[in-house]
């Protein structure tokens, strides 16, 4: 074994570092029941159905005896059309505006806002869902033995009880090599499978039988009246004059026994063996820049279908398996274990509600957030994770199931790349290049700026002109908000820290980096003191109180957390310029603008502000920690900055236990992280898994406890984000590892740098260190105090062990 020398970087510095040929843990296939949710009977509700997807289609599996309900999606299914309204006059309105918010005349800026920057439709329709599948089953309701469970590691959901002395098994998963769903049931005796099986939807569509064994879905989107209280009712009509249509098939394969259609349904008689194949598509056509909906979605439905029925049910499930596996298996963690542990999962989440200790729980838990990643974000799949990844049964979902830019789709994408799901990043890729484009109309025609804009709330169809479900948050969370599509855009550069992708950076995040930071160049103005600020600016989605009125305010200039993003962002295009050897003069442009960024300031009470000026919030405990962002998932704040670290912790303590929803105490978990606060970070893990979780372990939100995915991808990272840090340009081994977690591994997560990281600790002790090379950079370890500086080649692997330990 060679030994490679390595730089001692101050004092004490205690690696031996060599290249390791053997398996250390990436890729390989591993049997271990660890990674399953498992239940002793049906989902009586949505919450408890478990998901299964492919990334485009989703389903969410009931598990019934009698009456299987698998609930359908589509990615692209959205009612509604590109609409974009513009008010008149408005590049003139927002300059009087900002020059009210130079003068601190804030109620009149507010008021001149709500009078000539907001405009009807305020808001868009919402993703929809497909259909339901329903599977009636002839046998007793007397049922034993009931197991249904959901396998992170296959993809499969199964289901198994006894009936009539018969024992009837299920399984379901969808297949992203053949983009269907797959169904197969059996029985252990011959001949017993009697069955009825449909497709329903509450409207707008029709079923028709083909043959003998199978069902057509065809349908249209009709208008249906919102269902909250809104200023209006957004348009229908799109470019077409209608709402997007849609089609799925439905095929059925027997062993033994007949089937045959009768009305709208399938009935199966006399089988051992019945499989259903299930795909579905829209006439939204992704391969167009302008949203085009010129797809014929029953041809498309037909040719996917068609090519599935060649295959066998073993073929389908042997290439789904090697697909998934190939991707899921790349991570696996052991955080300990309890006798919970041998609870199903849902007596196990009680439990834990009970302050029992499962940290196998967590284990599956951020298992889980990567399983729910892949299935709602890769190819086939073409559109990012909205708010609920893919799974919807409402026809008007909560918040439209949109994507929402001020902390929501920036937390779906937090585990991608670190916890070695780089591929999910296509599909938001794909569609953030389309928004960028409508944003250059939008950043046109409201702000006479370059580049482009997208404010809090975008969907399928670009919009970029400013949102909310009444006009008084469309000014809020909308025109006040021009910077939160820049601070999505910078997911797409940290995608390039990770993979160190040229090709990525130059083709595809590079036009968008440098558009969004081309639109706040001309959105900055300077003000009073010298500081080029954003105006209007807001901190999502606190109020502060006037001095003066003692009124409660969110219009702003210069916030934290539009400062933050300011710099974050001009930070990343200089250096993606530099790397990319281009646009030299753009870049001493962004260098002299970043200068006369307003610092980020501490105020009178040892927290980090959170206005340009030292307000007093109007709710110190607010859900949203927008000043913070400079902490985590920006890295502008770390420990070298020793006064500013102290005081983002207090910042944080300030927040305290408010906002508690599932996605603001998944963001405490990776800023506690970030602060080295190992135990704080594990409180609220064990706050999210206990408070904010459902029974099938999907996160839930507010208005009263409601699906939203954000909080279980932001759990996901926080757990990574304890083991794991790169953002200072060392790879942080173990910095926050708390004491509940004694014993323990993680490996396959990955390093900014190109680095794939396999970790093992022992009494809270590193004990082993794997690290995997990919693109031959150096690396710069740490781990506490101490800290090693190696080259490496690429796709060679090096074993790092303490030396006091081999000793
Ligand atoms: C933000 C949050 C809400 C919710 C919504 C989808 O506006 O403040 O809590 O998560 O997004």
């Amino acid at each position: 074994m060679v030994r490679i020398t390595i730089r001692h970087i101050p004092f004490v510095l205690f690696f031996l570092i060599f290249p390791f040929a053997g398996q250390v843990g990436w890729g390989e296939e591993k049997k271990d029941t660890a990674n399953t949710l498992w239940y002793q009977q049906p989902a009586r509700q949505w919450t408890e159905a478990l998901p299964v997807g492919n990334g485009r289609l989703g389903a969410m599996v009931f598990g019934t005896t009698t009456k299987e309900r698998l609930q359908l999606n589509e990615e692209s299914l959205w009612a509604g059309e590109r609409t974009n309204p513009y008010p008149p006059n408005a590049v003139e309105n927002w300059r009087k505006m900002q020059q009210l918010i130079l003068a601190d005349k804030i109620p009149q800026a507010h008021d001149l806002g709500m009078k000539t920057l907001t405009m009807s439709p305020t808001s868009f329709r919402s993703y929809e869902p497909m259909a339901d599948l329903g599977i009636e089953l002839d046998h007793s309701k007397n049922i034993s033995n009931y197991r249904r469970e959901l396998d992170l590691e296959t993809g499969f959901a199964k289901v198994k009880y006894q009936a009539d002395r018969i024992t009837w098994s299920r399984e379901y998963f969808i297949s992203a090599v053949d983009d269907v769903l797959a169904v197969r049931l059996a029985v252990d005796t011959p001949g017993k499978l009697q069955a009825r099986i449909s497709l329903t939807r509450k409207k707008d569509m029709k079923v028709t039988a083909v043959g003998n064994d199978r069902l057509n879905l065809d349908g249209q989107i009709v208008d249906i009246e919102a269902p909250q209280a809104r200023d209006d009712n957004p348009g229908g009509s799109g470019p077409g004059g209608s709402h997007m249509k849609f089609a799925g098939r439905l095929l059925a394969r027997t062993r033994g026994g007949t089937v045959r259609t009768v009305a709208e349904q399938l009935v199966i008689d006399d089988a051992s063996e019945l499989v259903l194949l299930f795909t579905g598509a829209t006439d939204f056509n992704h391969d167009t820049q302008n949203y085009d909906r010129s797809m014929d979605p029953r041809k498309r439905a037909d040719e996917i279908s068609e090519k599935a029925a060649a295959k066998t049910w073993a073929e389908l499930r042997k290439d789904h398996l090697a697909e998934h596996r190939a991707i899921f298996n790349r991570v696996a963690i052991d955080l300990g274990h309890s006798d919970a542990e041998k609870l199903p999962t849902d007596k196990r989440l009680k439990a834990v509600q009970a302050e029992k200790e499962d940290p196998a729980l967590a284990a599956l838990y951020f298992q889980y957030g990567r399983y729910l990643l892949m299935s709602s974000s890769r190819r086939p799949g073409r559109v990012p994770a909205n708010l609920q990844g893919i799974w919807n049964d409402r026809m008007w979902a909560p918040w439209e199931a949109d994507f929402h830019l001020n902390i929501n789709l920036q937390m779906n994408y937090w585990p991608a790349d670190l916890c070695n799901l780089s591929e999910t990043m296509d599909s938001l890729t794909d569609w953030f290049e389309r928004v960028a484009e409508k944003g250059r109309v939008s950043a046109r025609k409201l702000y006479d700026a370059d580049g482009w804009v997208a404010f809090t709330t975008t969907n399928l169809f670009g919009r970029t002109t400013p949102g909310g479900s009444n006009k008084s948050s469309q000014l809020l969370n909308g025109v006040y908000d021009p910077l939160a599509g820049a601070w999505m855009a910078v997911t797409l550069w940290r995608h390039y820290e990770f993979t160190q992708d040229q090709e990525f950076l130059q083709r595809r995040a590079y036009p968008i980096l440098k558009g969004a930071s081309e639109f706040i160049l001309d959105y900055l103005i300077e003000d009073k003191d010298g500081y080029l600020v954003t105006a209007p600016s807001t901190s999502p989605e606190n109020s502060y109180l006037h001095p003066q009125t003692a009124k409660a305010l969110r219009l702003t200039r210069g916030s934290t957390y539009h400062n933050q993003i300011v710099r974050s962002l001009f930070k990343a295009v200089i250096r993606a310029a530099t790397i990319l050897e281009r646009d030299d003069e753009f870049r001493t442009r962004l260098s002299s603008s970043l200068r006369k960024i307003p610092p980020i300031k501490i105020g009178k009470d040892g927290t980090i502000q959170e206005w340009i000026e030292d307000y007093k919030e109007q709710n110190p405990h607010h859900r949203h920690m927008s000043h913070l962002i400079g902490l985590y998932p920006f890295s502008l704040i770390t420990r070298s900055d020793g006064e500013l670290f102290s005081a983002a912790r207090k910042t944080i303590e300030r927040r305290g236990f408010g906002g508690d929803v599932g996605w603001s105490n998944a963001w405490k978990i990776s800023l506690f992280a970030r602060l080295f606060d190992a135990d704080q970070a594990h409180h609220y893990l064990d706050r999210l898994i206990a408070r904010n979780t459902f029974a099938n372990l999907m996160d839930s939100c507010w208005p009263g406890r409601i699906f939203q995915i954000d909080g279980n991808f932001g759990g996901t990272a926080g757990i990574a984000e304890m083991l794991l840090q790169s953002h200072t340009g060392q790879i942080h081994l173990l910095p926050a590892l708390p004491k509940a977690w004694p014993h323990g591994h993680i490996r396959g997560l990955k390093a900014r740098g190109g680095f794939i990281i396999n970790i093992e600790w022992k009494n809270g002790r590193l004990a082993e260190t794997n690290i995997k090379s990919l693109r031959g950079k150096v690396a710069k370890i740490r781990c506490g105090e101490y800290s090693a500086e190696f080259p490496t080649r690429a796709n060679r692997s090096y074993r790092l062990d303490d030396r006091l330990k081999s000793r």
